[in-house]
């Protein structure tokens, strides 16, 4: 096992990790840049290093200041947290190349589903069921004409470089395919320097349901079930729940055996999710993440595991701690991302908490790096903590989190805790029929208006 580790991120993701350190007897290293010299994640850190100005380019996305840090501390293991550096291939080469151990999925695993195409075919060869679309890449408008009319509008076109809904256009009928295909094309080189496209068969109404999976990097592979992510606004999500409230015991130990068959035929090492667009009882898988996600604690609150744990675990060659008959669903759990941001435009909120007072009681969990007189800082993510609750099922899930949401105190800045107590009152939200489109146009008849 590792005796320290050093986490390239910030916020509550570093104290989430730091905290499993401290349980596993790992000495855990903080790095920050010049504007998180008093956040809590160094405070709570056993060492720590100030790497850059605050720029992400600069300090938290800085490839040679952490390893650097690594080298003066000690470093054998890098946690990479979510975003930031935690699905760069050329990170974890380079790494590796130092002799220090990413914990996390191979270099190659990473590469490979960062090309949504390859992600794709792998999905496919796998016997993970994929959205029907193109074989592939679609070079030119003659081919997606021809594309579009085998498979019939509505067809959506994807960055092959893409994901997180970034670089996607629809095209209702052939009259709108032109424009989608070179929209889509000339946005795709803008943001990713890549102008590959690719076309599937566009799903008017799903769910999004991401299955979590683990692998031990040796072949086998577990997965803990489901969250349902639909609720969300602009592809960022706001209000995620484990299992999905729409998905039969059936179903989910089906679609869960086929994800963690395909990980364990990968040799897959660590964390990851498996999302797919769920439409009329069908699972379409569209990407993979190779990292711990945001919402990971609804599922380590309805399995009672750590992830984070896990993850250190199996990047140390040690075994994953359960298998898959270990795995038992108990109750119902859901995640609320608080933001510092202003309603109705979600418009970013940085300032300084002139009183913090965090939610408590059974079954709930806050994962904040806030304080009282903490100042936030203008330059990143505006997501400031997550309030996660566990019930017996979900009507209780719900009912106690409208008893935190009531106890949680953020004064001095505006959050998007407003929203949750009133999402809270819709019928939908209470019975779980909504899809990804819910929220936007909720969000139009009740916040924008
Ligand atoms: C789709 C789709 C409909 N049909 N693919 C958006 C993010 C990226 N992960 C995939 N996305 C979508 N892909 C097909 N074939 C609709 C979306 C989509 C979406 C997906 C999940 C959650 C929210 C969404 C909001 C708008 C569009």
């Amino acid at each position: 096992m590792f005796d320290k580790i050093l986490i390239a991120n910030r916020g509550e993701i570093a104290l989430r990790v730091i905290r499993a350190c401290r349980e596993m007897g790992i000495t855990s290293v903080a790095v920050h840049s010049t504007a998180d010299a008093d956040a809590m994640h160094v405070r709570m850190a056993d060492e720590s290093v100030c790497i850059g100005p605050p720029a992400g380019a600069q300090s938290y996305l800085s490839i040679p200041a952490i390893i650097s840090a690594c080298e003066i501390t000690g470093a054998q293991a890098v946690h990479p947290g979510y975003g930031f550096l935690s699905e760069n291939a050329n990170f974890v080469q380079i790494i590796e190349d130092h002799g220090i151990t990413f914990i996390g999925p191979s270099a190659e695993d990473i590469r490979t589903m960062g090309d949504k195409i390859t992600a794709k075919d792998t999905a496919k060869r796998l016997g993970i069921p994929v959205v029907p679309g193109s074989d592939g890449g679609v070079p030119d408008i003659a081919t997606a004409k021809v594309v579009a009319a085998d498979m019939g509008y509505p067809v959506i076109i994807k960055a092959t470089a893409g994901g997180g809904g970034r670089g996607m256009k629809v095209a209702e009928t052939e009259a709108d395919l032109e424009m989608a295909f070179s929209t889509a094309r000339s946005e795709a080189k803008a943001a990713f320097g890549n102008d590959e496209v690719y076309m599937e068969k566009y799903l008017q109404k799903p769910r999004h349901i991401e299955v979590q999976v683990f692998g031990d990097g040796k072949g086998n592979g577990v997965h803990l079930a489901e969250r349902d992510c639909s609720l969300q606004r602009r592809h960022q999500k706001v209000f995620e729940e484990a299992p999905g409230p729409c998905i039969s015991p059936e179903e989910r130990a089906r679609i869960g055996k086929i994800c963690a068959d395909a990980v364990g035929e990968m040799s897959y090492s660590g964390a990851g999710t498996v999302e797919f667009l769920y439409e009329d009882g069908e699972f379409y898988f569209i990407e993979m993440n190779t990292r711990l996600q945001v919402e990971h604690p609804v599922t380590e609150a309805i399995f009672g595991v750590d992830l984070v744990r896990e993850q250190i675990r199996v990047a140390a060659g040690q075994p994953l701690s359960f298998t898959q008959e270990d795995l038992q669903i108990n109750g119902h759990a859901i995640e609320v991302r608080i933001n510092a941001e202003k309603l109705p435009n979600f418009s970013p909120c940085p300032g300084k908490i002139t009183a913090y007072h965090a939610p408590g009681g059974l079954g709930v969990r806050m994962d904040s790096a806030l304080y009282d007189g903490y100042s936030i800082p203008p330059y990143y993510d505006s997501l400031i903590g997550k309030l996660i609750v566990h019930g017996r099922d979900r009507p209780e899930a719900l009912a106690r989190l409208s008893r935190a949401l009531g106890e949680l105190i953020v004064d001095g800045i505006d959050t998007t805790v407003p929203l949750f107590h009133a999402l809270l009152e819709e019928p939908d939200v209470q019975s779980g029929d909504y899809g990804i489109h819910w929220l936007e146009r909720w969000l139009e008849e009740n916040l924008q208006g």
